[in-house]
């Protein structure tokens, strides 16, 4: 974060608020006025697949209101004691306002107060701190050193707990490496979105689209999935493998059961080896850059295998497996386990423990890849955070549904803003992997 010229601007008032997602869900959202006058606003987002080591999203259990999934506890929690926590304090010491907020709740897991209310604080008052300072978020994280835009992992075909479907993969991604700009990014993923719902349409698949805005067909077996995705790059006039390349979300942990998983809908479950056997198939056949929770967040003997199977090839992302949160990452790196991290705020629940993540990813080697939840709102906060902290990679979703576009229209804002200095490293954050910059390249 910049130094701050003007210490002297407090925190004069908290409002949290009852709000849907885009899962027509409540959250929370929150909004921080300084004692100079000036605002700032926040929506937390929700995850469906979460890891067993999240912070808490406080819910109220109250099946008369919303089926108990209202928020009303988490945002009496920022109307009294978060509030009076932070009121008074300097809006732009974003640490000391996340230490606070932590220390008041007192648990491990954010649980007494809800990890939902107190992103929402910390985050309004990060917006609020770069208004003051009369500068975008991205800048007021990252000062002169944010020039780098994210390449996005684009959800195209949403399946497991994100849709109705028999695909137990959840995400199946495209990855514009091979694009010039972000801007550019962003149109080569439109176009393939749209390709790859023709295909469809041919082969007589629905085009309705699930929670993350990419299509839901009801496919079995994820080779058609990315077979389907393939033929939608060629049709919009890309090589697979050059311009556009594949990333797959399984979310193992939602299909594991008993030891084993359940990966391909009438198939016998396969073991942590199988598994990682089917990855290899995949990998020989489609330019895959990237598998995230691969295997079962409990599953660190399996994991260990398949880095070592795996992990110079491709960038093997934990999600599941480290929530955003340093003592899991940290073991991940003492044990040689992934090579990247997912990192969703609302896993962690402050703004300065997500910087800690994303810092102790860069500093180990790992990359990092910002993210969204699948269930969302129009915040676009993740965009800022993104290119603010220099994560070189973002995961937003499809290039349908307002949730999921309007961080890609932020981030087209944002590399606006930083002009003929903006870079997209494209191909290069896979650097590390010989065969993605094989498959970049070929
Ligand atoms: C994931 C996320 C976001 P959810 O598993 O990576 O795509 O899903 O928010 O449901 O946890
Ligand atoms: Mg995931």
């Amino acid at each position: 974060m910049m130094t701050s010229q003007r210490e002297e601007v407090t925190i004069a008032d908290v409002h949290g608020r009852e709000i849907l997602d885009s899962r027509g869900n409540p959250t929370v959202a929150v909004t921080v006025v300084t004692s100079s006058g000036v605002v700032g606003e926040a929506c937390v987002p929700s995850g469906a697949s979460t890891g067993i080591h999240e912070a808490v999203e406080l819910r109220d259990g109250d099946p008369r209101r919303y089926g108990g999934k209202g928020v009303l506890r988490a945002v009496a929690n920022v109307n009294g004691p978060l509030r009076d926590a932070v009121a008074g304090m300097p809006v732009t010491a974003q640490r000391d306002i996340d230490e606070r907020l932590r220390a008041l709740d007192g648990t491990p897991n954010k649980s007494r107060l809800g990890a939902n209310a107190i992103l929402g604080v910390s985050l309004a008052a990060a917006h609020a701190a770069a208004h003051v300072e009369g500068v975008p978020l991205f800048r007021w994280l990252g000062g002169r050193d944010a020039l780098t835009l994210p390449v996005p992992m684009m959800n195209v075909i949403n399946g497991g707990k994100h849709a109705e479907g028999a695909l137990q993969f959840q995400e199946c991604m495209i990855v514009p490496l091979g694009a010039p700009t972000l801007r550019e990014a962003v149109r080569y993923g439109a176009e393939v979105f749209h390709a790859l719902g023709r295909e469809l349409k041919k082969k007589g698949y629905p085009t309705t689209v699930g929670d993350e805005g990419g299509y839901a067909p009801p496919l079995r077996h994820i080779e058609e999935a990315l077979g389907l995705m393939s033929d939608a790059i060629a049709a919009a006039g890309y090589a697979p493998g050059r311009e556009i390349a594949f990333a797959l979300d399984p979310a193992a942990s939602e299909f594991y059961a008993d030891g084993a998983y359940n990966a391909i809908a009438g198939e016998p479950p396969r073991s942590a080896s199988q598994m990682i056997d089917l990855y290899e198939k995949l990998l020989d056949a489609f330019p895959i850059v990237s598998i995230e929770d691969g295997l079962a967040q409990e599953d660190w003997a399996g994991w260990r295998e398949m880095t070592a199977r795996l992990g110079r090839r491709i960038q093997l992302v934990g999600d599941d497996l480290f929530v955003t949160n340093v003592s899991f990452l940290q073991r991940g790196i003492d044990e040689g386990v992934a090579n990247a991290i997912l990192v969703k705020l609302n896993q962690i629940g402050t703004l300065s423990e997500t910087i800690d993540a994303v810092r102790l990813a860069q500093s180990a080697g790992y990359n990092a890849i910002i993210s969204h939840r699948s269930g969302e709102t129009g915040d676009t906060t993740i965009a800022d955070v993104a290119v603010g902290l220099s994560a070189g990679q973002i995961k937003t979703g499809s290039l349908s549904r307002s949730d999921r576009v309007e961080k890609y229209n932020r981030l087209m804002a944002i590399e606006e803003m930083v002009g003929t200095a903006a870079k997209y490293p494209g191909a290069g954050v896979f650097g590390a992997c010989s065969s993605v910059v094989r498959a970049a390249g070929s």
